[in-house]
């Protein structure tokens, strides 16, 4: 099989010109930094380690309830999703893995599969759950909720369901388990508000005994939709609550896009980490609520003071910080490819300018009571244009200097749009 990745390789040698303008850039930031006394090098190099999932969904055009614009050459087996993954990350050099959504990408094969991905330089990241919708064939309905549905016959195929995650999971070299359930309730009175916790508990808790060995599961909350009224872990206390009553290998995942407007989430990421609780992220942005757009397309200083307290969890080697990244947006007037390639682009620099920060200062700042310089310190990081750090970390990976640029370059989406065509590939509507 053509290692469709390979087909980017062309694009990837940038022009002579853009590379001594790159070199420029990066000398001239790199000299600008020491003269504050930090190292251009030492940011490349974290940057070079940095490293998020992408999901199996995300290849395809998303859409809402009104309807889904698909683009030309879209993925229509998992096999050409993962030839797409090998795009992103042949021109990032920090996309090495996938996440699966079971069923909608279940693979016939498993073991096939986890060869095929070997063979583009891919593994798989964590495996996530689906009870918000029932699938055809399926004997019982989620219409009710699934782990807090009040039949436990509900209950145990929820459970079954999130076992069998697990094994594809594990046949495929993944290590940790993400439930998100949409249960909750549209109207008070629908449900018991205590009761469906302790359901959801009580499932979780059946899950959570047959994790395998080495496994991490992770509660994602999600303040509301599709339930409007009540969502059974609607938010980072329950999730925590979760956590904390499953064990050591049960930690929270934060989803950029689950929280009421104005939270300020760097503080529930503190909070997590100060648990050692914090599992991993869902990355994208958001105006109103779970928007599923871009990553720092909305709010770029919020995503930066999120890695500010990432790089201190790093730096500090918090224990149990060993954060699971991974993307979930919904590419619905965007490329999939290219919007994936834009965001590990923000997710690269927002890491990047977060390496920036000067923690000694902003620590005796702090102690002194020195508000403003204290905030200008971290001003000083994100206003820094740290991208010839990144581009010259992607370049030192053999990846891109400017990934959206080679990869329209590459002719890529073309080609798979001629031998793609004809495809009867239906996504998941809205994420
Ligand atoms: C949810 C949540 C989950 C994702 C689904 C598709 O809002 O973000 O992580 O798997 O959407
Ligand atoms: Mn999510
Ligand atoms: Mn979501």
């Amino acid at each position: 099989m053509s290692t469709v990745g390979d087909e980017a390789r062309p694009a990837l040698s940038p022009g002579a010109a853009a590379l001594r303008n790159h070199e420029r850039d990066y000398d001239a930031l790199a000299e600008r930094l020491a003269r504050r006394g930090q190292r251009a090098e030492t940011v490349v190099d974290a940057v070079g380690r940095f490293a998020v999932a992408v999901p199996s969904w995300a290849l395809g055009t998303g859409g809402t309830r009104f309807g889904r614009f698909p683009g030309p050459g879209e993925p229509r087996t998992l096999a050409e999703k993962l030839a797409d993954v090998a795009v992103v990350h042949r021109l990032t050099g920090a996309a090495p893995r996938v996440s699966l959504h079971i069923p909608w990408d279940e693979p016939d094969d498993v073991p096939a599969l986890r060869a095929h991905a070997a063979e583009l330089g891919l593994g798989f990241d964590a495996v996530n759950s689906n009870t918000f919708q029932d699938q055809p064939g399926q004997p019982l309905s989620y219409k009710l909720g699934s782990f807090s549905h009040p039949d436990a016959a509900v209950r145990r195929q929820a459970v079954e369901h999130h076992r069998h995650v697990i094994a594809v999971g594990q046949a495929l070299g993944a290590d940790a388990i993400t439930v998100w359930l949409a249960d909750g309730s549209n109207y008070p009175g629908q449900m018991s508000l205590r009761q469906s916790f302790e359901r959801v508990l009580d499932c979780l808790r059946d899950v959570y005994a047959g994790l395998p060995a080495g496994w991490r599961l992770f509660t994602e909350h999600k303040p509301y939709e599709p339930a409007f009224y009540a969502t059974v872990v609607q938010d980072w206390g329950s999730s925590l609550l979760l956590a904390q009553t499953l064990g050591e290998r049960a930690q929270c995942l934060v989803d950029l896009g689950h929280h009421l407007p104005n939270t300020n989430i760097e503080l529930v990421v503190a909070r997590l980490l100060g648990a050692a609780k914090l599992g991993g992220f869902h990355f994208n942005d958001s105006k109103y609520g779970d928007d599923d757009l871009t990553a720092g397309s909305i709010k770029p200083y919020g995503l930066f003071l999120i890695f500010h307290e990432l790089v201190l969890a790093e730096r500090e080697r918090l224990a149990g910080f060993r954060p699971a990244y991974m993307i979930d947006q919904s590419h619905n007037i965007k490329d999939p490819i290219e919007d994936l390639l834009q965001t590990v682009d923000q997710l690269q620099l927002a890491y990047a300018k977060a390496q920036l920060v000067d923690h000694a200062a902003l620590a005796a700042y702090q102690e002194s009571g020195d508000v403003l310089l204290a905030e200008r310190t971290l001003k000083d990081a994100f206003e820094t244009d740290a991208r010839p750090l990144v581009a010259e970390a992607r370049r030192r990976a053999g990846a891109a200097l400017d990934p959206v640029l080679a990869f329209r370059a590459s002719g890529y989406r073309a080609r798979v749009a001629a031998q793609r065509s004809g495809g009867g590939y239906v996504p998941p509507q809205s994420l």
